[in-house]
């Protein structure tokens, strides 16, 4: 079975950028930035700093013995850092799921020490940047020096910032009293265009591409709005779009930068503050953002910064990892990933904002909701750990090994076992394993928030599972596998015919063949279902400048149904159905 770090250290990240100053007009510089996103498969699959690896910044403060570095292997040195080292070690390099990097610790170690560890890597995840060729001779000398100088701090984004990179482009009062095209908004598809900086919107019955809309870069994720009319886009560069479609085509009505990395997205959803919020969580700054939901005034922000949960020790840089809105109470659900701890934000009274601090488990990443919608189920994915909140009480209820490696649900699983009842499933980034917990803590109170079951996909490097209340199907993919062929196709696994301790069998479907491209390693990523639950849309995700498609496959029958291809789709990855990310329907 392929550990992690060889799944880390086959996949190779390129990225070419320009140098982005950021003061200065942000737009314009990130227009250009845009056009020269282009990344493979995140290969270590952490966090990658595109957008500060582009920040020109001031060598601190020298001193006598300081390594000679001038200001162009500086800036070579930080693009390195930020887009291959940061994920794990942190942008002040305090640590983070890797080791602190600090001058304290450096300089005791020395230029030959730090100078082998990056060239060799080790078997503790830490890849062999120079013998796999990531690095070059001359880049490991330039990173064994960097590391011997006071980290880089770039700088805070706040208010002055926002306001300054804030656009209302059409005023609500301008905006369509209803909606003006013929549009089936509620079987739409986001697709996010992920190196284009852009997303597809797509018809989830005819696959016409309704509109290409211009997004942050590195475009991540969609989310959407209660009332299902606005659709929120957030880039890795923190800009956030929002898109109203009730226009005639639907376009940007508003958008705000709310740092300088950014991962997540979300709107208020509780009954009477439909649409009234929006909410976006940075990594650079750590913090997140309430906005206006009409416009995107930014109205609150909170740092993250603090202390970790059980060595109560401070954390300078605790990432805003998902953020998802409850459908019980008026409050987002925010992941703080450094931290281990989840704040239930209380949006009724942002002048006197009220915020539960749960003490869950360190480096939360994605998650989502049971099948009732009351339980957030969430991966601490580094420490193999779910941990599950109950949105109706703002409190943990548990935190489950799920005997696997490197869980990474998306937003998971929900489904009736035949025998353990409803559960909930997420595959693992580290291993082929499949877990699911019971979430059930009325109907089958011993399998609550246990793992009641583990069973084996294609291969390790698994990014998501899916299924849907309609469909009798599990999808699980394996995106990061650095087998061609199996990274490339897709397990499912037939519901009912799943039994209580028996290893199940599962049918392989090879999406990367159906969409009949020849060049390239096309990866596939990311099952999601049509809103009737009739179909299964999957990315094959090829390089920046070759041939992606989206294959659609009929979940009755499992045969392929069509091929998207089209000059505009690059490098597609996730894609939103409206109406199931508006219900939280997984
Ligand atoms: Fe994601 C969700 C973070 C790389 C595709 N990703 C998320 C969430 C977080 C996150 C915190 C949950 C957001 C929420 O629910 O509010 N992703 C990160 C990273 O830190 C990481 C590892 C590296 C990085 O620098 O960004 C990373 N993510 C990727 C990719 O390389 C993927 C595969 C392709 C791409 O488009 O970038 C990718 N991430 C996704 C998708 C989701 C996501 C498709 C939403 C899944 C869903 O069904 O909701």
């Amino acid at each position: 079975m392929q550990s992690i770090q060889a799944i880390r250290s086959r996949l190779l990240l390129t990225s070419a950028a320009l140098a982005l100053a950021v003061a200065g007009p942000v737009a314009a510089q990130e227009e250009d930035l845009k056009k020269e996103h282009d990344t493979s498969p995140a290969g270590q699959y952490v966090g990658e700093y595109d957008t500060l690896g582009q920040l020109n910044l001031e060598i601190p403060g020298r001193r006598p013995n300081d390594p000679v570095i001038n200001q162009e292997e500086y800036d070579i040195a930080n693009k390195i850092y930020f887009e291959r080292c940061a994920g794990c070690h942190g942008v002040l390099r305090r640590g983070a799921t890797g080791k602190a990097l600090t001058v304290d610790i450096t300089r005791d170690l020395g230029y030959e020490h730090l100078h082998s560890f990056i060239t060799y890597g080790s078997p503790a995840g830490m890849p062999n940047w120079g013998t796999s060729g990531d690095l070059s001779e001359e880049e490991v000398d330039i990173m064994a020096r960097y590391l011997l100088l006071d980290p880089a701090s770039p700088p805070e984004w706040g208010m002055d910032k926002m306001l300054e990179s804030w656009k209302v482009v059409v005023a609500p009062e301008d905006r369509p009293t209803e909606k003006m095209n013929d549009i089936d908004i509620d079987n739409l598809m986001s697709v996010t265009l992920r190196d284009a900086g852009q997303i597809a919107l797509i018809d989830g019955t005819t696959y016409e591409i309704h509109a290409i809309l211009e997004t942050g870069y590195a475009v991540h994720i969609s989310r959407i709005s209660a009332s299902g009319r606005y659709l929120l886009v957030i880039g890795r560069d923190g800009r956030v779009n929002m898109i109203d479609m009730w226009m005639e085509t639907p376009a940007t009505v508003a958008e705000i930068k709310v740092g300088i990395e950014a991962r997540s997205v979300e709107t208020s959803k509780m009954e009477g503050y439909e649409d009234k919020y929006a909410i976006a969580g940075a990594y650079w700054p750590p913090q997140y953002v309430i906005m206006d939901g009409n416009t995107l005034e930014p109205l609150k922000i909170k740092s993250t910064r603090g202390y970790i949960y059980d060595e109560q020790t401070y954390h300078p840089e605790p990432r805003v990892a998902a953020i998802l809105s409850s459908h019980y109470k008026p409050e987002f659900i925010v992941n703080i990933k450094e931290t281990g701890k989840i704040h239930m934000v209380d949006y009724t009274d942002l002048k006197n904002l009220k915020i539960t601090e749960i003490e869950a488990e360190r480096f939360l990443h994605d998650g989502g909701l049971d099948s009732t919608k009351r339980y957030f189920i969430t991966a601490a994915n580094a420490r193999n750990k779910l941990v599950v909140i109950d949105t109706k009480e703002s409190k943990l209820v548990a935190i489950t090994d799920t005997e696997g490696l490197t869980p990474h649900p998306g937003r998971g699983a929900n489904f009736v076992h035949p025998d353990h009842g409803p559960v909930w499933a997420t595959s693992h980034l580290g291993d082929e394993s499949v877990a699911l917990i019971g979430t059930d803590p009325e109907g089958h109170a011993d399998n609550a928030w246990k793992i009641v079951e583990t069973f084996y996909a294609l291969g390790g490097g698994s990014l998501f599972v899916k299924t849907h209340p309609e469909s009798d199907n599990l999808y699980v993919d394996a995106t990061l596998n650095p087998d061609a062929e199996t990274s490339a196709s897709v397990a499912v696994f037939k519901i009912s015919d799943l039994k209580a301790g028996e290893e199940p069998e599962y049918t392989t479907l090879p999406i990367g063949e159906w969409a009949g491209i020849t060049e390239g390693q096309p990866r596939v990523v990311q099952p999601e279902f049509n809103q009737a639950g009739t179909e299964v849309w999957f990315s094959v995700w090829n390089a920046k400048d070759l041939v992606s498609a989206i294959v659609v496959v009929d979940d009755k029958t499992l045969e392929l149904k069509e091929v998207i291809k089209d000059e505009r789709l690059i490098t597609p990855t996730g894609k939103f159905n409206v109406f199931n990310t508006r219900a939280d329907v997984y």
